[in-house]
């Protein structure tokens, strides 16, 4: 019998059949490892006492070489940020009265079979009888995070980390530099933070990591299996790297007229490209990931002549140091090849007369038209990108921008006070059932190799860690439903196994957005 709605676990596992002996799970039943390998990861998992052998109830981790119950599940779709096996993330995980034992060809699968025991110990020590044979639906599934409108120190991306562990993402795609800021510590460059990270969004303050801070964000992200991607952000929203060196400047060329001022790079100044190389180079050593973002995105004010030019450049580069290249939707423009991956995220080319109407009213008409233009052009990009072999990341604003404003109205006035506050009102409100009411395959008008799914996070809203939780909880965890499990589990499944989450959030003094529309547990 397969009924994996009624096992508390999120994402839902591929396949699970339940059966009577379960099994009760003290602090001191041991972790037998069947090979030192695992040691870090039955650590990691805490409390009990890692042993290699005993006779005694345990949790056994065995890393299998191969397994034909495991080989038996559907291929993940997609491309993975790192250099493991496209397979090395699926897992068995049984529970009977001989206790619990989880098998993986690889440690990563043992680490995500041990994520769905601790969302089974959260609701109960006294374990269910289960078998689950699980894999992931697509090999990327990723939160895009920016640290620059508001910067988040190394203590916040590592619990943003946690909750992305806790559902079994497995990418941290850094937006590192913008307008606003520069975030990450360049050898060879130090006005780039002494004087580009000064500044955030408004009158926030600023901040950045040191090589150091960067190392170990990393380190915390890998043991969780979850590679860091860095985006150096380029050639628009160049802001603050012209702040730091005013000399790779140059005024707009007759063609680049825009009603907003634009930081415009100099091409032309060997120096610049020494610094792209460096900032490249330094990001893909630091991160180890197959992939570095190039951003590519809004190049508002630059000709399209020297927004491809310039990225082709860049994308020479990273190529030239072994790397891959992501670069979000407009840097298909560019020539992107097969293997480099184009990040679609503009889906909302039918509603710009809507979305005009919610702009700011600071925003001069001039601005948020010629703004209207530069995404009616982008949607143009992809077509070409897909028929040369570059594959699709998607990140579509309707469904995966954790920026979207909430759309149910709460009582709680601190939390409608947030609710209301949070989030950018040009993308329309949207409820959790509705942001939840897709299928990623069905995304992509021009058919394409889909690499995986990103949320993205962006933080011109958002002043703390307190705002940013709030627009992550509960919305994060139903893209991982999406990126992980079999197509077409039900909202109504979801929302039952969404309101248990909410215990877990509050003990570890998570802030979280209660939408009415979920019975949310309390305890
Ligand atoms: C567009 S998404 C941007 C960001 C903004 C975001 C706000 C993208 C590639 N560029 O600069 O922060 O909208 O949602």
């Amino acid at each position: 019998m397969t009924v994996p709605e009624t096992l508390p676990i999120i994402p839902a596992p591929a396949l699970v059949e339940r059966h009577d002996a379960g099994f009760p799970l003290t602090p001191d039943t041991p972790i037998v490892v069947s090979d030192p390998e695992l040691r870090s990861v039955a650590s990691l998992f805490g409390e009990h006492p890692v042993v290699e052998t005993s006779d005694a109830p345990a949790i056994r981790l065995d890393l299998t070489p191969d397994d034909a119950a495991l080989a038996e599940l559907s291929p993940t779709e997609g491309v993975r940020a790192d250099h493991l096996p496209a397979d090395a993330e699926r897992y068995g995980l049984t529970i009977d009265d001989t206790g619990v034992r989880i098998w993986a060809t690889h440690p990563a699968g043992i680490h995500r079979g041990l994520t769905s025991l601790r969302q089974l110990i959260d609701r109960s020590p006294e374990l269910p009888g289960v078998r689950i044979l699980d894999a992931p639906r697509y090999a990327w599934r990723g939160l895009s995070f920016d640290v620059v409108r508001t910067f988040h120190d190394r203590s916040t991306v590592e619990s943003v980390l946690d909750l992305l562990d806790r559902y079994k993402f497995n990418v941290l795609h850094l937006h590192l530099t913008d307008d606003q800021g520069w975030r990450l510590e360049i050898d060879g460059w130090p006005e780039l933070t002494t004087t580009g990270a000064t500044g955030a969004s408004g009158d926030r303050p600023g901040g950045f990591y040191t090589q150091a801070d960067f190392a170990a964000i990393v380190e915390y992200a890998r043991a969780r299996f979850i590679t860091v991607i860095g985006e150096f952000d380029m050639p628009g929203h160049a802001g603050a790297l012209v702040k730091a060196y005013p000399e790779f400047s140059r005024p707009a060329e007759p063609s680049e007229e825009f009603p907003m001022p634009v930081a415009r790079l100099d091409d032309t100044n060997p120096r610049l490209w020494q610094l792209v190389t460096d900032v490249l180079t330094q990001l893909s050593a630091l991160t180890g990931a197959r992939f570095v973002h190039l951003g590519g995105d809004e190049a508002f004010g630059l000709s399209s002549d020297f927004h491809r030019r310039f990225l082709n450049r860049a994308i020479d580069i990273a190529h030239g140091l072994g790397v891959q290249v992501i670069g979000w939707q407009e840097a298909a423009r560019a020539e992107l090849g097969a293997g480099d991956i184009a990040q679609h995220w503009i889906d909302f080319a039918d509603r710009f007369d809507e979305m005009t109407e919610n702009m700011p009213s600071e925003l001069p008409a001039e601005v948020a038209e010629a703004l209207v233009e530069a995404f009616k052009e982008a949607t143009q990009d992809l077509p070409a990108a897909i028929a040369r072999g570059v594959a699709i990341l998607l990140s579509p604003v309707s469904f995966f921008y954790l920026d979207r404003p909430y759309g149910e109205p709460v009582s709680d006035p601190k939390q409608e006070e947030r609710r209301t506050r949070l989030g950018l009102e040009p993308y329309g409100r949207v409820s959790l059932e509705e942001a939840f009411d897709f299928e990623p395959g069905a995304l992509m008008q021009t058919p394409a190799t889909i690499v995986g799914l990103e949320a993205a996070i962006w933080c011109e809203s958002i002043t703390d860690r307190q705002d940013l939780e709030f627009l992550l909880l509960p919305r994060l965890p139903g893209i991982a439903e999406r990126a992980w499990s079999p197509a077409g589990s039900t909202w109504a499944d979801f929302r039952a196994r969404l309101a248990r989450e909410a215990p877990v959030w509050s003990a570890t003094g998570r802030t979280w957005f209660a939408a009415p529309s979920v019975d949310w547990q309390l305890t």
